[in-house]
């Protein structure tokens, strides 16, 4: 087994290393972000439950679209996954106005060049989902892009397949979420393509660091809905008179294990299977 591994980068929580030309290790850390600033206190399990929740929702869509992972480490955190060409745009599909969405209706009607009914108010539901493809920032944030921008980066063809596919993804796994009382708003899909040139899905699918889930008792269109793992943290933080900028606060102890506790709900709930069960035997969720 090949044991040794270059660092290519490291994400605001992720790192990724190389094994070799085919073959990465993608690993979760227990850091936590919040308004894009990473807190100098970890979540105990945030990425055990982060990539747990991921290699869940590879193997469930497995039937849509061949994915990246190849194993899960016994540390629960490590995603062995196969080397591909990623696609330069992120896959966004949004079957509510939230975020940078809600944003651009308000000032134009469209988002990404859906022009949307009049009228809508923040975190209403679609008449459909649609498909809001991004371009991937270096820095700063990702920008929204139309049908064209986003074509010319990727080709007609390769676009119409990830649109097909990002749409097919976002509704088998909200309809899964609803029937658990737990709305998917969006979510953001990465997609790179192998040797032969097919598409897989790559990268962290369906988990809540990629997509926002609300939980449906407590949906209220009209305003901003509350995060279903990060709410606590944004009060707090919030509370403390924090101005979202670098560092961010330290978090108490009660908040810590709020979080934590959140997150392994979440796992379950999504998953059926006990999160102490993933700890033991982490491919159990493949
Ligand atoms: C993912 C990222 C992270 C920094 C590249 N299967 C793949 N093949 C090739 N490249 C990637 C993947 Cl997943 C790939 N990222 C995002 C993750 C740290 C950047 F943990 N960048």
């Amino acid at each position: 087994m090949s044991d040794t591994a270059t660092h290519l980068g490291s994400g605001k929580v992720r790192e990724l290393y190389a094994f070799d030309d085919d073959k990465l290790l993608l690993v979760a850390s227990d850091r936590i972000s919040t308004f894009d600033v990473v807190l100098p206190t970890e979540i105990p399990d945030k990425g055990r439950v982060l990539t747990g929740l991921s290699a869940f929702w590879f193997r469930q869509t497995s039937g849509l679209v061949p994915n990246h992972l190849l194993a899960l480490r016994s540390d629960g955190r490590s995603t062995e996954c196969r080397r591909l060409e990623m696609l330069p745009i992120e896959c966004v599909v949004r079957g509510y106005l939230a975020g940078s969405g809600w944003k651009d209706y308000v000032a134009t009607g469209e988002v990404c060049g859906h022009r949307l009914p009049a009228g809508l108010v923040e975190s209403d539901q679609l008449p459909e989902p649609i498909f809001t493809p991004a371009t991937k920032a270096q820095t700063g944030h990702d920008e929204n892009i139309d049908r064209a921008a986003a074509a010319d980066l990727v080709g007609e063809e390769r676009y119409d397949e990830v649109e097909r596919l990002s749409l097919a993804l976002y509704r088998t796994v909200s309809e899964r979420a609803a029937a658990l009382g737990i709305v998917l708003a969006d979510t953001k899909l990465e997609f790179g393509l192998d040797d032969d040139g097919r598409l897989v899905l790559a990268d962290e699918a369906f988990t809540p660091d990629s997509s926002r889930f609300w939980p449906a008792d407590e949906y209220a269109p009209g305003g901003p809905q509350p995060s279903f793992d990060k709410q606590f943290v944004r009060d707090w933080c919030l509370g403390t008179g924090w101005d979202r900028t670098a560092p961010g606060p330290a978090l108490p102890p009660d908040v810590v294990d709020g979080t934590r506790e959140r997150y392994r709900e979440a796992f379950e709930l999504l998953t059926g299977i006990p999160f102490s069960r993933y700890v033991g035997d982490p491919e159990i969720v493949l």
